[in-house]
């Protein structure tokens, strides 16, 4: 029997340990949680160790302070750093983890040479950049989660507005992720329908202005804290697209070279996961006003990452 894949989560809080969950539940791996907390990881996973009975799965669940455990993971997801608080914006969460995000990498890629890298502490697209940049590694293996979840919540809102399964419900969201993402109803279809044909325009600009404040209403209920569940299950969802080798297409932040007019930045696109990591990225064609739009998050983007000096 050959071992079951190992999956890290860095960043034991409210994301990393439902992607710990999520991950045993789907029986994806084996996974070490990590985190700079004393007891937390470790409570977590012997917690997460004891559901395995109930749900049926024999994953090892681990859980550290330190790194030494993570050597040569599959997959390695990145969640460590601080959430926004309430009147905060991703953008003023950079220089604090940026320092979290670079330390983690150092670590994690001198014991895990041939992982690939998730990444999901915001402001997300700049943290995928740096990480790349740190790791040394190619940019297939360095990704970033926000699509999945910018759509899944666009996908529900559109379910709910037409009474349909949010399993007949696609949707489709480019660019970075923040307030200047880029939610494309024309690609955007229910059970293959154009939502364009099934929805008047201003529900549609509603649907798509809670869509890009999906994070922030969250923030705003919860007060302590972030969104979780649906940003684990995103995260998830492309851990299993990756060690199934499912080929899957999902919306992801990755490296683009030339594509979309963008060259050498991270932005959110429509890519094909598999177990080399991003191995495609898939170009569509949009229309002039959806290019500009697109064209204006990259430039968002890129400010930050210039503001890093990366
Ligand atoms: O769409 C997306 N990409 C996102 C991003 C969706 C949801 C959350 N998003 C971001 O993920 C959020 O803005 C944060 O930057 C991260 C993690 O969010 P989470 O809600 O899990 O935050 P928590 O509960 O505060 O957990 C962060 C953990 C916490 O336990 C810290 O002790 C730990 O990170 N932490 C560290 N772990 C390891 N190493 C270091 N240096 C470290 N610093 C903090």
């Amino acid at each position: 029997m050959p071992a079951r894949p190992k999956i890290t989560v860095v960043g034991a809080g409210n994301v990393g340990a439902s992607v710990a969950q999520y991950a045993v539940e789907k029986n994806l791996g084996d996974v070490v949680l990590v985190d700079v907390v004393e007891g937390i990881p470790q409570g977590k996973a012997l917690d997460l160790a004891q559901a395995g009975p109930i749900h049926g799965y024999d994953a090892r669940l681990v859980g550290s302070n330190g790194y030494d455990e993570t050597a040569d993971s599959d997959i390695v997801v990145i969640t460590a750093g601080l959430a926004r608080k309430p009147g905060m914006t991703r953008d003023d969460l950079l220089f604090k983890n940026a320092e979290i995000v670079g330390s983690v990498v150092d670590q994690v890629v001198a014991r895990s040479r041939n992982a690939i890298l998730i990444l999901v502490t915001n402001p997300l697209d700049a943290m995928v950049q740096l990480a790349w940049k740190k790791s040394g590694f190619p940019p297939q293996r360095v990704v970033g989660m926000a699509g999945i979840l910018d759509s899944a919540r666009f996908r529900t809102f559109i379910a709910w507005e037409l009474g349909v399964s949010v399993e007949n419900v696609h949707a489709f969201v480019l660019g970075g992720h923040g307030d200047t993402m880029v939610p494309l109803p024309r690609y955007s279809t229910v059970a293959g329908i154009p939502i364009t044909e099934l929805l008047p325009p201003a529900r549609i600009a509603e649907l798509v202005k809670r869509t890009a404040s999906g994070g922030a209403e969250i923030v705003g209920l919860l007060k302590s804290g972030s969104a979780y569940y649906a940003p684990a299950a995103s995260t998830v969802e492309m851990v299993e697209a990756i060690l199934r080798d499912k080929k899957k297409i999902l919306p992801c932040a990755a490296y683009l070279d030339g594509q979309y007019g963008v060259r050498g930045l991270y932005v959110g696109v429509p890519v094909k996961l598999g177990r080399a990591g991003v191995e495609q990225v898939i170009e569509i064609t949009l229309t002039p006003e959806e290019q500009a739009a697109f064209d204006r998050s990259a430039a968002a983007v890129r400010e930050l990452v210039t503001t890093l000096k990366l």
